[in-house]
């Protein structure tokens, strides 16, 4: 298949020097089953960077060049990997820093891995066998270790160990689909954006350790404290919009509308047909939870959907069972625990605890027990 090795510069005109003759002379005649070329995606560099890769075009051929304005790292990336698509007719692409820091004798590693199966490799620095440079001063150091662990915490995506590097090897599928979005994230947020979003849509992804080397010629355009705001901000709002527009927000509309059928049918029985409020809330907490069975099978769990008639059966009883559960020991179970430890006076306090807790227990039994991922074969 036809590689694209992918380096964004930005005034990295002695690092090019260097870099390009190494992967041409000491590392693409060791890959012999891809056919490997080269884009540097320079943003009108004024240290002459394309002057330069336009010599090293006349040398060999498999060299192209992207020139644009100045927007930042991510939307160098973007127009880069669209330019090796449909000018280079790329099938792979590698992302890989311009100035030596991304070992290049790792290539066949990371093409390995896509030669199994995946499509997305992803050079880690903080898994084993992965490293930060030595020399680091320990702010920096910090800062990239636990800037990873915040991410990877409030994604709550801990299969990956890094998110912030931008060593990486993907297929032109999966920039194709996620290229839209990308549009938005400029400059360096654009890694962890589009990992996210590449393991949201479940393309397979993998991690090949390196070592991070120092940067030895010309000077960092790492944007530390914009890169640290958006990066939060990024990582926050997507973890904010997966709660309300993933299965939780949508189970909470479910309950939310059980709980309109509940109230509803308990007042019509209780007011028009003159009945006891006990039964006439059995039949409405019935109807209800029928309701949040049936809703949370046809949408908010839809990708697990129960269809066969015998388990649906069996697990609307299991859903029953687990619901009066809930209800008895979870919920009334707090108010109990309330009432006799504390006090009466805060009995609604203890009711909206119980709730609370009531929430998060069916949301996980929903998960963990009625729909359970089957284990892949
Ligand atoms: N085209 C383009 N390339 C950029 C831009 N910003 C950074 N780069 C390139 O992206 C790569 C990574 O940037 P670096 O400055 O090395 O960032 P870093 O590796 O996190 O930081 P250091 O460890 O200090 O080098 C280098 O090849 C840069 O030249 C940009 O706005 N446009
Ligand atoms: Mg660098």
């Amino acid at each position: 298949m036809k590689v694209v090795i992918i380096l964004p510069t930005y005034n990295e005109k002695e690092n090019i020097e260097e870099l390009v003759p190494y992967l041409e002379e000491d590392i693409f005649p060791k890959v012999k089953n891809h056919k490997m070329f080269i884009l540097v995606a320079d943003d009108n560099s004024p240290d002459g960077t394309a002057e330069e890769v336009k010599k090293l075009m006349k040398k060999w051929q498999n060299i192209d060049i992207s020139e644009g304005p100045k927007r930042g790292l991510g939307a160098a990336y973007v127009r880069g990997m669209t330019h090796a698509i449909e000018k280079m007719d790329a099938d792979i692409m590698f992302e890989m820093d311009a100035d030596g820091q991304h070992d290049p004798k790792k290539i066949p590693e990371f093409l390995n891995k896509i030669d199994q199966g995946y499509d997305m490799a992803i050079g880690t620095r903080y898994s084993q066998g992965g490293s930060i440079p030595e020399n680091w001063p320990i702010k920096r150091k910090m800062f990239s270790v636990f800037g990873n662990l915040l991410v990877r915490t409030i994604l709550m995506k801990f299969s990956i160990h890094d998110w912030t590097g931008g060593y990486r090897v993907l297929k032109k599928e999966v920039f194709l689909k996620e290229k839209d979005e990308l549009e938005y994230y400029h400059s360096y947020t654009f890694q962890i954006a589009f990992l996210h979003k590449t393991l949201r849509d479940g393309f397979k992804v993998a991690e090949v350790p390196f070592h991070f080397s120092d940067r030895k010629l010309g000077m960092s355009k790492f944007p530390a404290l914009e890169y640290i705001i958006n990066a939060l901000k990024y990582v926050i709002t997507a973890k904010i919009k997966e709660i309300i527009f993933g299965p939780f927000g949508k189970f909470l509309v479910v309950g939310g509308i059980g709980f309109i059928l509940n109230a509803t049918i308990l007042k019509i029985l209780v007011e028009t047909f003159k009945w006891n409020p006990s039964y006439a809330n059995l039949v409405g907490a019935a109807v209800a939870i029928f309701s949040n069975f049936n809703l949370n099978n046809l949408w908010t769990f839809n990708e697990k959907k129960i269809t066969n008639i015998s388990s649906y059966f069996l697990k609307l009883i299991q859903f029953y069972l687990t619901s009066a559960i809930g209800v008895i020991f979870i919920q009334t179970g707090t108010i109990f625990l309330g009432d006799h430890l504390i006090g009466r006076q805060y009995y609604f306090i203890y009711f909206l605890i119980g709730t609370f807790l009531l929430l998060i227990y069916n949301f996980t039994i929903y998960n963990r027990i009625i729909w359970r991922k089957k284990p892949q074969k």
